[in-house]
C-alpha cells in the first residue's frame, strides 16, 4: 500500500503538525503501509463536508497520480459524511487515524481482554458508518454476506446495525465480567498492602525492556515479557510480583500511549490501566533519543491527568541514554534518572529508588503466643523470620519479622499492645 497523509491543523491543536504527521507515518508503517507524500492545511476548524478544503482536495488528486498512491490517510477521525464525500472525490481507499490505530491494535491483541476491547472499539467505530461500508462494497461489486433474517421493511443497513448492536452488548457484558474480576484482584492486593509500581510511557519508549532489566537484575529472567521495536508491542497490562530483601511489590508493564487515540479505544484502554490509578509509585519511561521527546512526555502527562494519576509520586526515567547523552534533557525539576536498558546504566540506582519509594512490607514485633494457641506459633514458624524464640511462663515469646498483611491476626499477642 502506498499512502498520502493528510492533516488539518487548527489553532486548538495541542501538538504541532510536523510531530502529528510523523506519528501518523510511524503508525502507518507499523502495518506496512508506506507513506509517499503528505499534505497539510491550516484552518480555523476542519471543513464540515470534506475535512480538508476543496482546493486541497484537487491537490491530493494530483498527488495520488504523481506518486501512484492507492490510499489516503486522514490525521483525525472523520465523520461518516466527511468520509463518504472524500472517498467519492478521491476514488482510492480512504481511512482515518482512528481506523488505522484500530487496525494496529487488532493485529497485536494477544490476551482475551485486549481482543474483546478492540472488537468493542471497532464495532462502536463501525456502527455509524455501516451504510458507508455497504456503499463501498456495492461500488466494488461485492456481496454483503448472508444476513437472511431481514424483517419486513428492514433494509440491509438496518440489519447490519442490529447485528453490530447485539455484538456490542455482548462484548460489553463479557468485558464487564472480566473487569470486575480484575478490580477485585487489585483491591485484594491493596488490602494485602503489596505496593504497586507501574511503568508507563509513550509507545516504544522501553517500558517492557525496563521491566525485563529489573527482572534480570534480581535473577528472575524467567518472568520476562515481550519487548520489541514496534508501536504497541504491549497491549495488556502485565504484572510481576517482585520479592527482594524482605520487601515485595507488584511491577506492572502497561500499554504505550500515543496522541489522539480514538475515543472508543481510549475509553476501553483506560479501563485496563486500573493498576496505574492504584499505583504507589509510577515510573514514566521516556525515549531520550526521540526527536519528539517533549511532545511525547506531554502525551503521557495528559493521559496520566485523565487517569487522575498525577499526584502519585513519579520518577522520570530517561531511557535509551546510550543513544542520546544530551545532558540538558533531564533537568526538568522533577525526580529523574538517566537510564539505559542496553548498557544497564543506573539499573542498581533504579531498583534502589523503587525500594525506597514503597513502604516496608514487613514489620518487626515481639509476640507472646499462649501455649493453647499452638496454630499461631505454627504460622509464625512457617512464614516469618524469627530473631529469637523463648518458652516463658505464659506462652512462647517471639521476636519476629512479620509480613504486614499477616500482622492483623497477631495484634492481640503483640507485647506492645498488651502493655497499653
Ligand atoms: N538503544 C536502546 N534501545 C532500547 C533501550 N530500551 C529499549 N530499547 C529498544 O526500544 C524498543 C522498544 O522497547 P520496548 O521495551 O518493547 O518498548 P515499550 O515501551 O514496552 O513499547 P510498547 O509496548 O510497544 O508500547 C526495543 O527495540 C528495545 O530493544 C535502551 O536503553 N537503549
Ligand atoms: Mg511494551
Amino acid at each position: 500500500m502506498k499512502a498520502i497523509l493528510v492533516a488539518v491543523t487548527t489553532t486548538y491543536d495541542i501538538y504541532d503538525v510536523e510531530y502529528s504527521l510523523a506519528e501518523l507515518k510511524n503508525l502507518a508503517e507499523a502495518i506496512d503501509i508506506s507513506c509517499v507524500y503528505q499534505i497539510s492545511q491550516k484552518l480555523t476548524s476542519p471543513n464540515s463536508k470534506t475535512y480538508i478544503g476543496k482546493g486541497k482536495l484537487s491537490e491530493i488528486i494530483i498527488a495520488i497520480k504523481a506518486y501512484d498512491a492507492n490510499m489516503v490517510i486522514f490525521n483525525d477521525e472523520l465523520t461518516p459524511s466527511q468520509m463518504r464525500n472524500v472517498s467519492e472525490e478521491l476514488k482510492v481507499e480512504c481511512i482515518d487515524r482512528s481506523y488505522l490505530i484500530l487496525k494496529i491494535f487488532e493485529q497485536r491483541a494477544q490476551t482475551k481482554e485486549s481482543s474483546l476491547e478492540i472488537k468493542l472499539a471497532k464495532n462502536l467505530y463501525l456502527l455509524p458508518r455501516v451504510s458507508l461500508l455497504r456503499e463501498k462494497e456495492s461500488r466494488m461489486g461485492g456481496t454483503s454476506g448472508s444476513l437472511s433474517n431481514r424483517g419486513a421493511g428492514e433494509t440491509q443497513t438496518d440489519l447490519d446495525k442490529r447485528h453490530i448492536l447485539s455484538e456490542i452488548n455482548h462484548l460489553k457484558k463479557e468485558l464487564e465480567a472480566l473487569r470486575k474480576m480484575k478490580e477485585a484482584q487489585v483491591e485484594k492486593r491493596k488490602r494485602n498492602e503489596i505496593p504497586i509500581v507501574a511503568l508507563v510511557g509513550y509507545t516504544n519508549a522501553g517500558k517492557s525492556s525496563t521491566m525485563n532489566s529489573i527482572l534480570e537484575y534480581i535473577n528472575q529472567k524467567d518472568k520476562q515479557v515481550l519487548e520489541k521495536d514496534q508501536l504497541f508491542a504491549t497491549l495488556s497490562t502485565y504484572n510481576r510480583k517482585i520479592t527482594y530483601d524482605k520487601k515485595e511489590f507488584i511491577l506492572v508493564d502497561t500499554i504505550g500511549f500515543v496522541s489522539k487515540l480514538p475515543h472508543n479505544l481510549v475509553n476501553s484502554f483506560y479501563q485496563t490501566l486500573t493498576e496505574v490509578k492504584h499505583a504507589d509509585y509510577i515510573i514514566h519511561v521516556i525515549d531520550s533519543s526521540s526527536p519528539y521527546i517533549n511532545q511525547q512526555i506531554n502525551v503521557v502527562m495528559n493521559v496520566l491527568a485523565s487517569l487522575e494519576a498525577t499526584n502519585i509520586p513519579t520518577l522520570f526515567l530517561f531511557n535509551k541514554w546510550d543513544a542520546t547523552m544530551d545532558e540538558s534533557l533531564h533537568v526538568l525539576g522533577y525526580e529523574s534518572l538517566t537510564f539505559s536498558n542496553k548498557t544497564k546504566l543506573h539499573i542498581k540506582e533504579l531498583f534502589e529508588d523503587i525500594l525506597s519509594h514503597i513502604g516496608p512490607s514487613t514489620i518487626r514485633a515481639k509476640l507472646l503466643i499462649p501455649y493453647k494457641e499452638g496454630k499461631y506459633s505454627h504460622i509464625l514458624e512457617e512464614t516469618c523470620y524469627i530473631y529469637l524464640k523463648e518458652y516463658q511462663t505464659y506462652g512462647t515469646y517471639y521476636d519476629v519479622e512479620i509480613p504486614i498483611k499477616q500482622y492483623a491476626q497477631f495484634k492481640d499477642y503483640d507485647l506492645e499492645n498488651m502493655i497499653q
